[in-house]
């Protein structure tokens, strides 16, 4: 007989219930699961804990991830998301399990709900269930894990607080905790073992090049800057000489998260946040609330702010991998692909396509939707303009470069920068912390400054605007999210202001994570692409009130 949750589950439902919304709405499992102020999230995480322990019943009682965090998004709010067993996020299939159970009216519902989905999805109830979770460093996080907690005693899943972590951390703890013991093994299931990882793997890869000058990393007073303090330890002394210098690491006043600092803001603005006054020239980078997110910049003294974005570090890591692959002799042996989302600069798809003669593919935002599409290639490469990305190996791939007999000095080089890579690169999700050490690796190698980096391509002039609309859902999209099927008109709308500027390109979409839509737009000069951006946002203003 399966074992009764039922009773359970109801009495622990009860203390932490769902914050009802006006008619009509409902929650929703978004780009990155469920994200919003956090006053309303007790339930939903409670509920969310309800799905990952029946998850891991489902996948024969391997460990499930919860990671509690709102990454780029300001302190008042926070998020719950799932993380699969190989640390890739929830399947998509899945999601509509989450919003069925955040839904549900009553705590009676709830525990129907719970039970039909079992029996839907052939769940047996009495198998073993692991679920493993940690949370960025936002104080409504305690009250979140213990309503996690909470559905996970009541459903009688073993679980394990991993506490603070950036959200690529949990995801490497997930993979490592079900590879454990294994051929696959990830490496050791702690937080140490991710730091021993990288700094090895980073040692291996930078192949005694020398790196210039500091690095100065806003850590958007988030995670990250504990996170990356603590990893810069690791790095064995005199090996190589990476100079790091944290700023933006204040994890004591929660209110300052994000706040006018952060990959995030780097990216919107288009400016540099406040840091000590660099070397004029000299590398900066920022990291988001939960270090997922990474952006390169300078500072010029004459001309300015000058950003290095996700397009940027995807052609960079693009062309990088792809000069090993042929010195390596695999050019033929391995497929390598880009992948991209619409917010790419045109400029870069061209450079990708026209000049390193790799394949894109653009796929609507989301990491989870670029994360499946790279899976395609033995080389994988994704990332979003926000910085948000990661370079996938595949299995033959990884053993290509352990096991082909190089054939000469160069060859067995290239091949050992391949497969140090196969380790410092996170493979389970964008990790701002692996990324930097991935950019700061290519940059020696080449030995490039940031300048150098940024003459490769000619960004087009751009601008990205959040608009605060009635009622977000009234927006779908198509093409990739390139275009909108509804509201009806507003695409035609769109298209009409697009032809009124050179080179010129745009498109709306409801966020995910925030409640807003975003728009975009690029065109021949920066204030065409301004005046074209604020143009389509009156559009999207004015649907979005309903007129
Ligand atoms: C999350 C997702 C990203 C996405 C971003 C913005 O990032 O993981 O893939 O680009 O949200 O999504 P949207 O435009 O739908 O709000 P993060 O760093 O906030 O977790």
């Amino acid at each position: 007989m399966a074992p009764n949750h039922d009773d359970k589950i109801l009495a622990a439902s009860k203390r932490h219930p769902i914050v009802p919304l006006e008619k009509g709405q409902f929650y929703k499992y978004g780009t990155a699961g469920f994200r919003m102020r956090a006053s309303l999230l007790e339930g939903i995480t409670f509920r969310v804990g309800l799905l990952a322990a029946l998850r891991s019943r489902k996948l024969n009682s391997q460990a499930i991830g919860v990671m509690v965090t709102a990454s780029h998004n300001p302190a008042a709010d926070n998020g719950v998301k799932i993380v699969d067993p190989m640390g890739e996020m929830l399947e998509q299939d899945w999601e509509k399990y989450a919003t069925g159970l955040v839904n549900c009216q009553s705590d009676e519902e709830l525990v129907k709900q719970y039970n039909e989905l079992a029996h839907q999805l052939k769940i047996d109830l009495k198998a073993p269930a692991k679920v493993i979770y940690g949370r960025d460093t936002r104080p409504s996080g305690h009250k979140l894990v213990s309503a996690l907690a909470d559905a996970l005693e009541a459903t009688d899943t073993e679980y394990v607080d991993h506490k603070l972590l950036t959200t690529p951390q949990l995801h490497y703890l997930v993979r490592a905790t079900n590879t454990e013991g294994t051929p696959l093994s990830y490496g050791k299931v702690s937080e140490a073992g991710y730091y021993e990882k990288l700094a090895h793997a980073f040692v291996r890869a930078m192949k005694n090049k020398k790196i210039d000058g500091t690095l100065t990393v806003d850590c958007a007073n988030g995670i990250g800057g504990p996170k990356l303090s603590e990893f810069l330890k690791y790095i064995p002394k005199g090996k190589v000489n990476l100079d790091v210098k944290v700023v933006n690491d204040d994890v004591l006043r929660p209110e300052v998260l994000n706040l006018d600092c952060g990959a995030d803001f780097v990216k919107t603005k288009q400016r540099a946040p406040p840091i000590p006054k660099p070397q004029p020239g000299a590398r900066c980078c920022s990291l988001d609330g939960d270090a997922d997110r990474l952006m390169y910049y300078w500072i010029d003294p004459e001309r300015g702010f000058f950003m290095l974005d996700g397009d940027r570090i995807s052609s960079l890591a693009a062309s990088f991998i792809g000069d090993l692959v042929e010195s390596a002799g695999l050019k033929h042996d391995i497929r390598i692909g880009v992948v991209q989302t619409a917010y790419a600069n045109g400029a870069s798809t061209n450079y990708i396509t026209q000049h390193l003669k790799l394949p894109v593919i653009c796929t609507p935002t989301g990491v989870k939707h670029l994360h499946h599409v790279a899976q395609s290639f033995d080389i994988g490469v994704y990332f979003e303009a926000n910085g948000h990305g990661t370079v996938l190996f595949s299995p033959d791939a990884l053993t290509a470069f352990k096991e082909k007999q190089p054939q000469s000095p160069a060859q067995k080089d290239a091949l050992e920068t391949l497969a140090a890579l196969g380790d410092l690169i996170n493979q389970t999700v964008g990790d701002a912390i692996s990324d930097m050490l991935m950019v700061e690796v290519i940059l020696a190698h080449k030995a490039w400054s940031l300048r150098d980096w940024a003459m490769t391509y000619s960004d087009l002039p751009n601008r990205l605007v959040r608009v605060e609309v009635g009622n977000k859902d009234l927006f779908h999209t198509t093409d990739a999210e390139r275009r909108l099927s509804h509201p009806e008109g507003a695409q035609q709308e769109i298209d009409d202001a697009v032809k009124k500027y050179k080179d010129a390109r745009s498109f709306a979409r409801a966020s995910g994570t925030e409640n807003a839509c975003r728009v975009y737009a690029e065109a021949a000069t920066r204030s065409e692409a301004n005046e074209l951006a604020e143009r389509v946002a009156r559009i999207i203003e004015r649907y979005g009130s309903g007129q």
